[in-house]
Formats: C-alpha cells, sequence, structure tokens
C-alpha cells in the first residue's frame, strides 16, 4: 500500500455516532471541509482527514490499513475482534469516548420463566452479535441455536423466528414495546477510539499522540 502522510480516522457516516464524534473531534482543534460525496472529509488544519463509511465497516478499515483510526462502538469492535477477522487481534481500544452509551444483552419474553443462562439451552437465539454471543454462550457452557439478523432483531420472538434475543439496550424502552426484559448483560458499550496496537513510526505517529494529548484535555474537561 501507498505509504500516506496524512492520518486518516474513520467514523460513522450517519447514525448515533455521528454528531458525537464529528462534535469530540473539533473540540481537539480539528476542522473538516467535506467534500461534495461525502465520503470524504478534508482536514483543514491538521493533516487529518475523516473517511465517512457505515459503522460496521471501520473495524475492518483499520485492519486493512485504510484508516490509521476509527471511531466506533465497543460491541462493533469487539464483535469483529471475536470473530477473528483479518488482523482482528492487533486491533486495540486507544481511549473510551464516553458517548454511545448502551449495553448488549440477553432479553426474554416478559412471561418466560428464566432462571440463568442454563435456561437458553435449546432455545433459538436471534442477535446481531453472532461471535460475541458465541464467545459468552461457551462461557457459560450453554448449547443454543444462534440465528444472525441484521435487524429488527427486537420482533423475532413475535415472529417466531426465535425464541430469545440478545441485542442493544439503552434506555429499555423498545424490549417493554415488544414484551420483552433484559436478563443478562454481554458487554457494557460506548464509542471507542480505535486503532492498532502499535502505531505507525512516521509523522503519523506524532499526530496520533498529539491526538491522544488533546482528547485526554478534552474528556478531562468534560467529566
Ligand atoms: O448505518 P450504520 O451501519 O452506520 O448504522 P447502524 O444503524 O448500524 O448504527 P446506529 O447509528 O443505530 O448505532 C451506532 C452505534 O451506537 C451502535 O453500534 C452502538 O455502539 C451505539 N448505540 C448506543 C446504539 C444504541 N445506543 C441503541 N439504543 N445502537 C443501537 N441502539 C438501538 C438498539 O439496537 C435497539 O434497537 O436502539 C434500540 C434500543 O434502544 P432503547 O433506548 O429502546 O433501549
Ligand atoms: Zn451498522
Amino acid at each position: 500500500m501507498k505509504p500516506r502522510d496524512r492520518l486518516r480516522i474513520a467514523m460513522q457516516k450517519s447514525g448515533r455516532l455521528t454528531e458525537p464524534a464529528l462534535d469530540l473531534l473539533n473540540r481537539c482543534g480539528l476542522t473538516f471541509r467535506q467534500s461534495r460525496d461525502k465520503l470524504f472529509c478534508f482536514g483543514e488544519g491538521e493533516p487529518v482527514d475523516l473517511l465517512l463509511v457505515r459503522d460496521d465497516d471501520i473495524p475492518g478499515l483499520i485492519a486493512q490499513g485504510v484508516c490509521d483510526l476509527g471511531i466506533v462502538g465497543r460491541n462493533v469492535l469487539n464483535e469483529f475482534k471475536n470473530g477473528a477477522g483479518n488482523g482482528a487481534a492487533s486491533l486495540t481500544e486507544w481511549r473510551p469516548l464516553g458517548f454511545g452509551r448502551c449495553r448488549l444483552s440477553v432479553a426474554v419474553p416478559q412471561d418466560m420463566n428464566y432462571n440463568g443462562p442454563e435456561d437458553l439451552a435449546g432455545l433459538r437465539i436471534a442477535t446481531s452479535y453472532p461471535a460475541l454471543l458465541g464467545t459468552w454462550l461457551r462461557e457459560k457452557g450453554v448449547d443454543a441455536g444462534v440465528i444472525t439478523l441484521a435487524g429488527s432483531v427486537e420482533i423475532a420472538p413475535k415472529l417466531g423466528t426465535a425464541d430469545v434475543i440478545c441485542d442493544l439496550v439503552q434506555s429499555g424502552g423498545t424490549l417493554v414495546a415488544n414484551q420483552l426484559r433484559e436478563t443478562d448483560v454481554l458487554l457494557e458499550s460506548e464509542a471507542v477510539l480505535a486503532g492498532p496496537e502499535t502505531l505507525p513510526t512516521d509523522e503519523r505517529g506524532d499526530m496520533v499522540e498529539l491526538l491522544l494529548k488533546r482528547l485526554d484535555g478534552v474528556i478531562q474537561v468534560r467529566e
């Protein structure tokens, strides 16, 4: 791959993390000129550009070296790492960012008699996080069916395509609306700054260090 002299950060193009991520970068003194196709934002002051993509693509873009860093939910990062994608093991969390908080939880129909993970044995669990769920089930020694759905996981029990679900929960409103109740938390999540364990040894590495220093200042002020 051609060496780059500008740092490239991947972030969500349009979604829950977009506004707060841009806001945080702005407060670190980074400003961007958005290109017309809105995929690429050119950094105006510092040599830092943005690639705006679907959040699910962010860990892969870092692992492939297309981007140096990414702002992504821990849930997405850890799913990628658990799924053992190419280069996944070398991805790490450089900083927790304090927004986009949610949890990945198992939820069961409100009227189901549930006493613990062992009650999931033999059931079908719908989720968009098959790797994280698979790891948790193995840890608990539970043999259950995992049904991978890209979205609308919460309606699977009502549709009869699954018995229970494993999905992101924030307020819990979605679960209540679908007559489900949260039973087990697999992961506490928030947006994180993700990157390879070892920084680039060129100017980009220096820029990462500067960005981390500024982030620490901004995050401290906010706390
Ligand atoms: O298009 P793209 O793939 O980029 O976007 P997306 O639709 O996959 O992601 P998006 O924007 O919905 O979420 C981005 C990230 O925000 C997630 O990966 C999480 O890290 C974080 N986040 C924080 C959440 C939530 N809170 C959240 N509540 N992501 C999703 N939800 C959904 C959840 O899936 C469920 O449907 O909201 C519903 C639950 O919310 P409550 O408040 O009813 O419990
Ligand atoms: Zn997504």
